[in-house]
């Protein structure tokens, strides 16, 4: 057994003259535990970490009550790795779920399977995307594949259901409708995966009125030319370049002048529209679609209009989910829950909101490396508090079943976050390790892993190229100067290689790397 951390109630409760009436009572404490995770939302429009683009005073709220890690971060910057990466609480390579493509392995522990055996109702909501069905849940209503911003089926403990609405609002409505008619008696664990914030960024209909004249300043990098970066210029991902006028931006005429790769995809979207929600849509685009006509923008004034369409529509799905996040904090107040249940908010991966001219996700640079965390339990959470060690996403089980008071099963290889709340531990990781794997395949970013210290980063880009590379996080947190192949860096390169084969013989991944 790890660390296993139990607040004073539960080894009270343990102690054995304890009648049964007090140990009933005593398991009632058991913390629910409520996980919202969002796909693809940023720290830079997460007001708790970035002011900048937008407020968002409900997601704030957990941190303000809780805590901010202020220095998250995920091991494979993907979704569907990223998400068994939480349940399993083990990196890509040791839980299989090394890309999109593969199928994930059911079988094995994950924190609500392990919750449920020690007497939790477990719930899964929203965006699943791991190709098998879901186990481990008494309930579970997920998205087919990744789900539809309108009108979206889901799959619901094996039949498919569909529904009409908007999705961020339709996953809070089932969320609290489960939370309603769940068993009482039992201390619950659910699960909330927004499909929100994911590509193409459809707002709900009601917050068109938000950022309708914003205008957004472009990151100093967006025409970043990636020089001594071989992989990031191979990268599809580009607002300039890749981003779609139809589909991703909603540039899609009656007249069919604009004719873009993937503005048929758009149409079959807005055919499953109803009447309501066709109309309002039209409404909104229409005249954004006949002035960008009339502009007949080219070069780096289309490349700036394009990053302001994104932002707009982008920042628009984030107020989405704050509002219903605010929704789940109300219901939990209302109905007296707030105390006793660990509220966590996170997202799968971070994003690129234009730094390195990007959309998506998936290298090893800051901006999806990152994901926001906050947390939020009263009991063992200090208020306004904030954490600055280095925290990553093989953590996330480990923690939530200390807190839980269930034993943490040695083939999980993140550590319980627990510590961290009381005090700082001097022991904890100085380093945390990445590997991504997903190449060839659309936006084209290269196999990579590598380390990441407090201020260091050294990448390793593998399979069709052979390029490693260096950062000062200090120095340049952005990013553009790598460092690898200059002379007096070669002995901090050998210490960080070294520290990467530590990383990666603890990991258990030292298969294929020779160097
Ligand atoms: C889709 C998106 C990609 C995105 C992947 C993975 N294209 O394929 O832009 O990188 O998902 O995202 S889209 O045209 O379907 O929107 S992930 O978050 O699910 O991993
Ligand atoms: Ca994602």
């Amino acid at each position: 057994m790890k660390s296993l951390f139990q607040p004073l109630i539960w080894g009270i409760a343990s102690v054995s003259f304890l009648s049964n009436c007090t140990q009933k009572e005593e398991k009632k404490e058991k913390p629910n535990i409520l996980f919202i995770m969002t796909d693809d939302h940023s720290l830079q429009t997460f007001s708790a970490y970035d002011n900048r683009f937008i407020q968002t005073p409900n997601l704030d709220r957990i941190g303000n009550e809780g805590v901010v890690f202020r220095n998250s971060f995920v091991s494979n910057s993907i979704c569907a790795p990223s998400r068994a990466v939480m349940l399993t609480g083990k990196h890509s390579h040791k839980n299989g779920q090394i890309n999109n493509s593969v199928s994930f392995d059911g079988s094995q522990d994950t924190y609500p399977k392990l919750l449920r055996k020690n007497g939790y109702q477990t719930s899964l909501i929203g965006k699943w995307h791991l190709r098998s069905l879901p186990t481990g849940f008494d309930n579970y209503e997920v998205l087919v594949d990744q789900g539809e911003y309108y009108n979206t089926d889901f799959i619901a403990n094996g039949d498919t259901v569909p529904s009409e609405g908007y999705v961020t609002n339709v996953i809070t409505d089932k969320a609290v409708d489960w939370l309603d008619h769940r068993d009482k008696s039992k201390p619950f664990c659910m699960l909330v995966h927004h499909k929100a914030t994911h590509r193409i960024w459809q707002p709900d209909t009601a917050l068109f009125e938000l950022f309708k004249d914003a205008e957004f300043e472009l990151p100093d990098n967006f025409f970043d030319d990636y020089k001594g970066r071989k992989a990031a210029s191979a990268q599809k991902m580009s607002i300039q370049e890749d981003m779609d006028l139809a589909y991703d931006l909603k540039l899609c005429d009656k007249e069919g002048e604009i004719q873009t790769k993937y503005r048929e995809l758009y149409e079959a979207k807005l055919a499953k529209m109803t009447q309501a929600q066709r109309a309002a849509w039209d409404k909104e685009y229409e005249p954004i679609i006949r002035d960008f006509k009339g502009k007949k923008l080219k070069g780096k004034e289309l490349a700036n209009y394009k990053y302001q369409r994104y932002m707009q529509d982008y920042l628009r799905c984030v107020a989405s989910v704050d509002l219903n996040v605010g929704r789940l904090l109300d219901y939990l107040e209302e109905n007296n829950l707030l105390e006793n249940t660990i509220v966590v908010y996170t997202s799968d991966q971070g994003f690129y909101m234009g730094e390195h001219g990007w959309f998506d996700k998936r290298f090893m640079y800051e901006q999806s490396l990152r994901t926001p965390l906050v947390m939020r339990y009263p009991k063992v959470i200090k208020e306004k508090s904030e954490i600055t060690k280095l925290v990553q996403n093989i953590d996330y089980a480990p923690t939530l079943l200390d807190l839980a008071g269930v034993e943490i099963p040695e083939a999980m290889q993140g550590r319980s976050m627990v510590p961290l709340f009381r005090d700082s531990d001097s022991n904890w990781r100085k380093a945390i390790y990445y590997h991504y794997y997903e190449y060839p395949n659309e936006h084209m970013v290269k196999r990579h892993y590598g380390i990441r210290t407090g201020r260091y980063k050294l990448i390793h880009f593998y399979e069709d190229i052979n390029e490693w590379e260096l950062y000062d996080l200090v120095n340049d947190p952005d990013e553009m100067n790598n460092l690898y192949n200059h002379a007096d860096k070669q002995p901090l390169v050998q210490q960080l290689k070294k520290e990467l084969r530590q990383l990666q013989e603890q990991y258990g991944d030292t298969d294929r790397f020779t160097y």
